[in-house]
């Protein structure tokens, strides 16, 4: 990770927003909790159901799951757009050119033709083939003000956070509290399940809340502080 800070995948502070994820895996005890499994097979029934579904991907994502997310992308027909928080010109070609590279796919984001409603910086920046026509959006790792103005664009939004208390968590239609690369994985075996089964697919979503998710997964986090030790490394003595 700090590798790819100094190529300028990373934005700097994407190494402190990782601190803030480790220290989130920590408490949910570093594996995939049920309810977030619940998350994962939501978010692939969405992703199956959308009609122009699109991964976007940050520094982090990229510097993570660069190659697994396009393989997502590209098992429900989503397309890949590269949408930085931290922008320049710079950092997206960079970010453009390593998913490029790693997944061996051509990604949107390069030009940027289109303007996300409700955010008032550059960072409203994003494709009209891309962001602004999709129906289902997935947020590896996104920022409140983004996550929310992509709800109000009238998008279903599927974010990954580890923090289910942040605004994206609480803005997205399905969060899934899991570590990047483990909830990719997550979803990846629900679309492998899920793809045959649109009657499955669609009792999935209507049986899904999302605010019970988070409520569960903090209650999970509450638990293993109690207990803690997070639910491991009992035997360890400090
Ligand atoms: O590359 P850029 O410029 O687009 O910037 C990307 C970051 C991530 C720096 C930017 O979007 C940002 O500052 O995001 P936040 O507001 O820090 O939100 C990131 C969220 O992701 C936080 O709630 C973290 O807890 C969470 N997170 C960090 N690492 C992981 C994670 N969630 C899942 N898996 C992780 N590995």
């Amino acid at each position: 990770m700090s590798e790819l800070v100094s190529l300028g995948i990373v934005a700097q502070t994407g190494l402190i927003a990782h601190g803030r994820g480790e220290a989130f895996d920590y408490l949910i005890g570093e594996r995939t909790q049920p309810p977030a499994s619940k998350a994962e097979e939501a978010a692939a029934a969405l992703l199956l159901e959308a009609k122009a579904p699109v991964v976007t991907i940050n520094g982090n994502a990229a510097a993570l799951a660069a190659r697994e997310l396009v393989q997502l992308a590209d098992l429900v027909g989503a397309k890949v757009e590269v949408n930085l928080f931290h922008r320049s010109d710079e950092r997206v070609r960079k970010v453009c050119d390593f998913v490029e590279r790693e997944s061996g796919r051509k990604v949107l984001g390069r030009s940027q033709d289109a303007i996300l409603p409700g955010i008032a910086s550059d960072r409203a920046r994003c494709t009209k083939e891309g962001i602004m026509s999709a129906d289902v959006v997935l947020i590896p790792l996104e920022d409140g003000d983004r996550a929310e103005a992509l709800v109000k664009a009238g998008k279903k939004v599927i974010a990954i956070d580890l923090n289910p208390l942040s605004r994206t968590a609480l803005a997205a239609n399905i969060t899934v509290v899991d570590e990047l690369t483990r909830a990719v994985i997550g979803i990846v075996g629900a679309v492998d399940m899920l793809r045959g089964d649109p009657a499955a697919r669609k009792k999935i979503l209507s049986n899904y809340d999302n605010r019970g998710c988070l409520d569960d997964m903090m209650g999970i986090m509450r638990s293993n502080l109690g207990e803690g030790s997070a639910g491991h490394n009992r035997d360890v003595r400090c």
